[in-house]
């Protein structure tokens, strides 16, 4: 058995240069970190973030409480317990704290910790972190759902939907599904060079041009998936992230232009550019409370992976109120929206037993910990969401994968998608 020793921590930046907290979790002659990730539009029901409001240096975003509660309280309470003993550790993490929400010691904080756990185990076992999650054997490789182009509030473009993404569901392993991805992004940064609009980029990597109507934006993808010699809905699928928490006021929506219409409407709208671009999949197409609109959409469109996210928020309960309410039929995961690797686990496993696809995802601020990657592989899940093929910290995930196909060598099989 390998016992804590201490716990450090420290305020590190995540990738849109917003303070956040990396872990470093020591035994006698080893120790391991991680990084906490942080999103832009979370859902209420998310574990709660702990910041320090009042520090004006860092315009109340600095995270040094967090790390002084890593420091004292957790390190010394966690001091002694066996390394590879993850529920335990995230149980007494879990007790420590004594909310609903984890706001006595923030989710940024557990979450560092709980990840640089894992991490160590891993290092101490001498297995690669992927193989130390559900999966034992017969490891199997996530498609990307790749972010190509940024609006909603990961940019300042006007564009309503959040994220316009692909996924290369032809690719017969993940290296084809990484070039897929990068020819279709080069095609389409031609593209919207030739029409004379920015191809900079948002937070998640994806191109960020100014426009503002989400059929143009889908035109574009739809292009460059043309110009790549690609059928779009056969090789390459699009799908949507549309984030519908930003977009919901009074019963109403404005997902397909700035006027706020009906859920009935929405739907029909919904239905439209399902059928002109051949969407495959789409995540938060309504409201986080809005129950009654997400089982309505289940019923009236069909062959549509309906992913929850904000709805969710990786939280058991709320997994299996949708599961009743016949919600979706898949399920967004994010570590830092529940807070420790254990309970993140339990919501993967019940999400696969009722039947719903895994889609393990990042933050808009994320940063260089590949920790999700591994996570991917090792629960089975079958998409990955991490960005574009640009911005370190997002290539950096997908870099880590194929590693990890590499080293399976050939057992590397893809996911069903
Ligand atoms: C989302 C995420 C990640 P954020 O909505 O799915 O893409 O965004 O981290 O800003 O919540
Ligand atoms: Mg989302």
């Amino acid at each position: 058995m390998s016992k804590i020793l201490k716990i450090r921590a420290r305020q590190v930046f995540d990738s849109r240069g917003i303070p956040t907290i990396e872990a470093e979790v020591h035994t006698k002659n080893l120790s391991a970190s991680a990084i906490c990730p942080s999103g832009a539009s979370t859902g209420t029901y998310e574990a709660f973030e702990k910041r320090d409001k009042n520090n004006k240096k860092y315009l109340g975003k600095s995270v040094f409480s967090a790390v002084n509660l890593v420091k004292t309280k957790i390190s010394k309470k966690l001091r002694g317990l066996n390394i590879h003993d993850q529920v335990r550790i995230d149980t007494t993490l879990i007790n420590l704290d004594g909310t609903r929400q984890k706001t006595n010691l923030g989710a940024n904080a557990i979450l560092a910790v709980s990840m640089a756990v894992k991490k160590l185990s891993a290092k101490i076992k001498k297995v690669p972190l992927y193989k130390t999650f559900l999966i034992k054997d017969s490891y199997k490789l996530p498609y990307p759902l790749m972010n190509i182009i940024n609006g909603g509030a990961h940019a300042n473009n006007g564009l309503r939907i959040q994220e316009f993404m692909i996924r290369p569901d032809k690719a017969k392993s993940f290296s084809e599904a990484m070039r897929i991805c990068f020819i279709v992004i080069n095609n389409l940064r031609d593209l919207i060079k030739r029409k004379k609009l920015s191809t900079s980029v948002g937070d998640e990597g994806g191109f960020a041009p100014m426009i503002n109507s989400n059929e143009q934006a889908l035109d574009l993808v739809v292009e460059a998936i043309k110009k790549s010699g690609f059928k779009n809905g056969k090789d390459v699928s699009i799908c949507l992230d549309v984030a519908a928490n930003e977009l919901y006021k009074k019963n109403k929506y404005s997902i397909h232009s700035k006027k706020y219409i009906s859920i009935d409407e929405s739907i029909k709208k919904y239905q439209k550019i399902i059928n002109k671009y051949k969407i495959k999949s789409i995540e938060d197409p309504f409201a986080e409370n809005d129950w009654s609109a997400w089982s309505k959409i289940m019923k009236s469109i069909k062959n549509v992976q309906i992913v929850g996210d904000d709805l969710y928020v990786t939280n058991l309960e709320r997994l299996k109120k949708g599961f009743l309410n016949n919600s979706s039929n898949s399920i967004l995961i994010k570590l830092n929206q529940i807070g420790t690797v254990s309970e993140t686990l339990e919501v993967i496993k019940f999400a696969q037993i009722i039947g719903y696809k895994t889609i393990i995802s990042h933050r808009s601020g994320d940063s260089e910990d590949t920790f999700i990657a591994d996570l991917a592989v090792g629960t089975n899940s079958n998409q990955i969401k991490t960005g574009s093929l640009t911005r370190s910290e997002r290539v950096a995930k997908y870099n880590q994968l194929l590693r990890i196909e590499e080293e399976l060598g050939k057992k590397a099989k893809m996911n069903k998608i």
